[in-house]
This record gives C-alpha cells, sequence and structure tokens, in this order.
C-alpha cells in the first residue's frame, strides 16, 4: 500500500520562505476531497474562465472544455489521462508538492506531467509559492494535448536531464527558459497578443497585468535572450517574451543547447526589466491592438 498522499509546502524559517522537495509519486486521493476543496477549484475555475476570454489563447480554452475541465469539481486525473494518452501519449501522475529539478525533468522526458495533488486553501486563493492542484492542472494540462506543444515540453525535459552534466549556470539558464515560456509566454495571434503560460493562466492578478498594463516589456521570443533573463517569484513580471506559434518553441529546442551554453558562459545575465536595441518589442498602438514595433 502507498502511505498517505502528504500535502509538502514551503516552511517558514527564520530564513524565510524555504521550499521542501519531495520525489512521491501518489495515486490522486479524489474521495479525500472536501466540499471546501471542491468549492475553491469552482470559484478559481469560474474566475478565471471569465477573465481568460480574449485573454488567453483560444485553442486553451477549447481544449479545456473538449478535456471535460469544467467548474462543478475538482477533476479526476483518470479522466483526463484517458484524453492525454490517447491525443499525445502524455500522462499525468500525482505528487505532493515541488521535485527535485532532476526529477521533474525525467518525468517531462518520459511524457509524464506531475500534478500536485492538493489545492489551496480560500484563505490564500490569490497567491502560492509552490505550485497546487489549479495551477497544475488548470494552467498547464490544456496545451499538453496540443501535439506541438507536448513535444516541446518532452523536449525540454530530455535538455534537462542532459543539462545537469553541463552544471548549474546550464541549469539555470534552463530554468529560465521555462519560467518565460510555459509558466509566462505569451503568443502573438490574429486576433492579438494571447496568454499561454501556466503562471499566467492560474493568476487573476497577473492576467490583468500581462496584457493591459503599459508597465511590463513584451519582446519578442529569442531563446538566447531568454536563457540569460533573470527573473523575479515574487512579483508580476518585468519582462513578457511573446511566440508567434508553438512551433517556434519546439523549432528553438530542437537543436543541441551544448554550444549555447558555451557561448553564454561568457555572456553576462540581463536584470529582468531591461530593454536592449536588439529585442522585438510589442507595444500599443493609437488603435486598439498590439504592433510589433522592431520589426515591421
Ligand atoms: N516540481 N512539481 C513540480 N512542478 C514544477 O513546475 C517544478 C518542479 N520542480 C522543479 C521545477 N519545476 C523547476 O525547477 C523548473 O525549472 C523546471
Ligand atoms: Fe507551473
Amino acid at each position: 500500500m502507498n502511505a498517505q498522499p502528504r500535502r509538502v509546502e514551503h516552511l517558514q524559517t527564520d530564513k524565510g520562505s524555504v521550499p521542501v522537495y519531495t520525489t512521491a509519486v501518489i495515486e490522486q486521493p479524489w474521495s479525500t476531497y472536501s466540499a471546501t476543496d471542491h468549492a475553491v477549484w469552482t470559484q478559481l475555475f469560474r474566475r478565471q474562465r471569465e477573465l481568460l476570454v480574449g485573454r488567453a489563447d483560444e485553442e486553451f480554452l477549447r481544449t479545456q472544455d473538449a478535456m471535460g475541465m469544467g467548474e462543478d469539481r475538482i477533476p479526476k486525473f483518470d479522466e483526463l489521462n484517458r484524453m492525454l494518452r490517447a491525443r499525445t501519449g502524455w500522462e499525468l501522475i500525482g505528487v505532493e508538492g515541488l521535485l527535485p529539478e532532476l526529477t521533474f525533468f525525467e518525468h517531462l522526458a518520459n511524457k509524464r506531467f506531475p500534478v500536485t495533488w492538493w489545492i489551496r486553501t480560500p484563505e490564500r486563493l490569490d497567491y502560492l509559492s509552490e505550485p497546487d492542484l489549479f495551477h497544475d492542472l488548470f494552467g498547464h494540462v490544456p496545451l499538453l494535448m496540443n501535439p506541438v506543444f507536448a513535444d516541446y515540453m518532452q523536449a525540454y525535459g530530455q535538455g534537462g536531464v542532459r543539462a545537469h552534466g553541463f552544471g548549474p549556470e546550464a541549469l539555470a539558464q534552463l530554468t529560465r527558459l521555462y519560467w518565460y515560456t510555459v509558466e509566462f509566454g505569451l503568443i502573438n495571434t490574429a486576433a492579438g497578443l494571447r496568454i499561454y503560460g501556466a503562471g499566467i493562466l492560474s493568476s487573476k492578478g497577473e492576467s490583468i497585468h500581462c496584457l493591459d498594463s503599459p508597465a511590463p516589456n513584451r519582446i519578442g521570443f529569442d531563446l538566447e535572450r531568454i536563457m540569460r533573463t533573470r527573473y523575479r517569484i515574487d512579483t508580476y513580471q518585468k519582462t513578457y517574451f511573446v511566440i508567434d506559434s508553438y512551433q517556434q518553441l519546439m523549432d528553438a529546442t530542437r537543436p543541441d543547447f551544448a554550444p549555447i551554453y558555451a557561448r553564454l558562459t561568457n555572456e553576462p545575465t540581463l536584470p529582468a526589466g531591461e530593454v536592449l536595441a536588439t529585442d522585438r518589442v510589442f507595444s500599443r498602438g493609437s488603435g486598439e491592438g498590439w504592433s510589433n514595433d522592431g520589426d515591421v
């Protein structure tokens, strides 16, 4: 028998909030969710869906519906897995919290997406410093139904496993790539800029900020630029990177990263808020839509 799934969260210590890592793979303890757990799902689901119409990539919203993710109750991993396996060969596995990097990469390389089994409490609806079930399921899972995006996630995991031989700087660069694409990415669609990053999709405030606020930079995707750009985890992003298509992500990730790591060891990292002369900057024109100043 498996042990009882634990709820592994950051610890408050005299050094501040410290992440705790866990490696167990567990069965989703669905029958143990309380009425409050389901109510938190319902409230967050409704709130985000309302906000994300016209903000999220239309494919994300359509796929969420097609998978049967709805507001009524916390979805069952088993049910989502039937659709995922058939479509892209991915499966969800239950985990207790943050995984060590190598463990995380190995799961992705084998098309297993780790989903935290527990959901946040009503007292902390708006901000958590670690993934919970709402972030993982609502934010990450729908795009795993897209074959190109799913291949990117696998390639990322494989790259992560290889990067372990290259030392901490290579790992930091790969983490930035995940951060600025999978978690906080924007996509330039025919209808305008849209959200596809799960860290935005699961956050009310950031869903608004990333598109509506004049403060952040929105810069065209550039692999090496991203791998040099530092980020903050405790505020809204100062910069979002914009892809033209999921194919662009996959194509950028296909080459061997070894020469890139070698080249970047000589380049300084960049602060999150800086704009370079070579950046393709997106801005709101006088009309409604977004335009790309740099590359007309
Ligand atoms: N573990 N469960 C979980 N979910 C994540 O998104 C995650 C992780 N461990 C490490 C990690 N992300 C990051 O280091 C990424 O850089 C890859
Ligand atoms: Fe995430």
